[in-house]
């Protein structure tokens, strides 16, 4: 990464429902962030955390749109409304946004500020296809909708905070996926995004896969987002998320996808903005899935063993 890369912390948890995953900023940071990112040859400048209300000052009443239920909906539309203008100054002034989660609800906010006068792609790396709508979400959820809110899916059509008009289904890729609601089934089958299951991994390999994302995100677009769900990898290697799901990815496939990710942005300038969310510090060992976070930040960033 040539340009400046701005870290903005999200330090939310309205979306999960677990509580910690508000403390996930400062889990990665505290794992040594700053000193990978400059082991990428990367220029960091850290613009700390948005500032974010405990959720237990809050009230999880379930709210619109529809007559669906999503907890901390107001809440989530503030977050992401901020987080959206910081995303897209980072842009403007040329530098490259690196979004620390919070849970995954703040991709609404990431992908609306990354779409900002752009059209952009998005490569969504999840056990999860947080396709799910306030009508569908079975828990209620937020985390488990921002791919939905950010393409106007259903109820979410007319949700102006949470909608990436610049951002097309056809150029958003799923990748790993392994647990997705029967609601969720219907809605991607009637959109026109990607999906690859872990199933898709195990056939043809996460080298051919990444790359066949990264042609599809692209094609005609300005840039990509890239939003990176810890819970992808597998439990055994990043134990602190909210939502482990068995048959993940691996430590060295996590690697190798945000490294073909890296080196087509190093021929192509493709990376408009990433994301890392879903780090539980409270639910983590010894703060390793914080740390592999920051490897993998470092990774999508270019860093080269020689
Ligand atoms: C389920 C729901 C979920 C995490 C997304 C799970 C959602 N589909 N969990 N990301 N960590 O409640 O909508
Ligand atoms: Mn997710
Ligand atoms: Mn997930
Ligand atoms: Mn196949």
């Amino acid at each position: 990464m040539t340009k400046p890369v701005q870290i903005i912390g999200a330090p939310v948890d309205y979306g999960a429902n677990r509580r910690g995953v508000d403390m996930g900023p400062s889990a990665i940071r505290y794992a040594g962030l700053a000193d990978q990112l400059a082991g990428a040859d990367v220029t960091a400048i850290d613009s700390g955390d948005l500032a974010v209300p405990r959720a237990e000052e809050r009230d999880p009443e379930t709210e619109e749109p529809a007559e669906g239920k999503a907890k901390f909906l107001r809440e989530t539309a503030d977050v992401c409304t901020r987080l959206a203008d910081e995303v897209a100054g980072a842009i403007d002034d040329d530098s490259f946004p690196l979004v620390l989660g919070g849970d995954h609800s703040i991709a609404m906010g990431s992908l609306r500020g990354s779409a900002r006068d752009a059209e952009i792609g998005a490569i969504w790396f999840d056990a999860h296809s947080d396709f799910n709508t306030p009508k569908t979400s079975p828990s209620g959820n937020v985390h488990g909708m921002p791919l939905a809110g950010a393409l106007g899916v259903e109820d979410f059509a007319d949700t102006e905070w949470a909608n990436a008009p610049g951002l097309s289904e056809e150029n958003v890729v799923l990748v790993g996926l392994r647990s997705v609601d029967e609601s969720e089934t219907e809605a991607i089958r009637d959109s026109d995004v990607t999906t690859y299951t872990m199933s898709d991994i195990d056939e043809h390999g996460i080298t051919d896969i990444v790359e066949e994302a990264l042609d599809i995100a692209t094609d005609g677009v300005d840039g990509i987002h890239v939003s990176f769900d810890l819970d992808w990898l597998d439990p055994k290697e990043a134990p602190g998320v909210g939502t482990p799901v068995r048959g993940g990815a691996s430590y060295r496939e996590a690697h190798s996808a945000l490294e073909i990710v890296a080196e087509r942005d190093a021929s192509e300038g493709v990376l408009r903005s990433l994301e890392l969310v879903e780090v539980n510090p409270i639910l983590d060992e010894h703060n390793e899935t914080a740390e592999l976070a920051t490897e993998l930040a470092a990774s999508a960033l270019g860093k080269r063993i020689l």
